[in-house]
């Protein structure tokens, strides 16, 4: 059932702003999308060190997307149902489009027009990083599979990493969680390699209130699966040459 405002979702005791959705899609939507990203032809990933990926439409290149749209499967049900849900509830007396307005209102496309596909092993994370200005800065991301921990961390005075996480977002199979405001312009985001997530608490894990299945993590561990994960963003910069060229059609 999916909220009537993101309002009600707001991770509070984090930096402004970031949002969980614990049922974000369905364990059918899930599967299905699984077998899309397992029946991707093998060029499509790109193999790194421990971790593999995928890009939809197309990599950026200076920081550009030529033009393409997304394949429907990574459509719907995700991006129909994101643009569905009002950042706030109506308020009396408020004109009815301001009412309506989703997390993408103000972004170029107001939609999100680029995917990476991540793929986790047990034991496999990312670096602690931003994701930069090629973006809106709105990510969402939908985990499928298994659960881990997302780190925030914070650069100090002087620009180097703290190496302690800030905070910790503790994200399940078929989560939606969105990242906004100055915790994606200021903050940087992370997966620490490790076979388990441990010590999850009410006071260590910032969304802990909102999570689907807190019974799975009341021995305060969570040991990780093969995780894979989707995140939508907004390219600001958009190139028509590949439609001029006839170069792309939705798959
Ligand atoms: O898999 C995730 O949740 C994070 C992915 C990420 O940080 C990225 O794509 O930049």
């Amino acid at each position: 059932m999916l909220p009537a405002s993101l309002a009600s979702k707001q991770i509070h005791g984090l930096p402004a702003t970031a949002f969980y959705i614990s049922d974000f899609i369905s364990e059918e939507e899930e599967e299905r999308i699984l077998q899309r990203v397992k029946a991707a032809p093998k060029p499509r990933w790109k193999q790194l060190s421990h971790r593999r990926l995928q890009t939809w439409p197309s990599g950026l290149l200076h920081d550009k997307l030529l033009d393409a749209p997304l394949p429907s499967w990574l459509v719907e049900p995700v991006i129909t149902r994101l643009l569905s849900i009002p950042v706030h509830l109506p308020t009396k007396g408020a004109n009815k489009d301001d009412q309506c307005e989703n997390i993408f209102f103000n972004s170029p496309h107001q939609r999100p027009n680029h995917v990476l596909i991540n793929e986790y092993p047990p034991g496999v994370g990312i670096m602690p990083h931003k994701d930069g200005s090629a973006y809106h800065p709105v990510v969402c991301t939908v985990s499928l599979g298994a659960s881990l921990c997302l780190n925030i961390y914070k650069n100090d005075d002087s620009g180097a990493l703290h190496p302690e996480p800030v905070a910790r977002i503790l994200q399940e199979p078929r989560s939606l969680l969105i990242i906004t405001d100055t915790i994606y312009t200021d903050y940087l985001h992370g997966i620490a390699d490790v076979e388990q997530d441990v010590d999850l608490l009410p006071s260590t894990v910032a969304n802990w209130d909102l999570l689907r299945s807190k019974d799975l993590f009341a021995s305060g561990q969570n040991s990780r699966q093969t995780r894979v994960s989707l995140t939508y963003r907004d390219v600001i910069k958009v190139s028509k040459l590949g439609n001029r060229l006839g170069l792309f059609k939705r798959p």
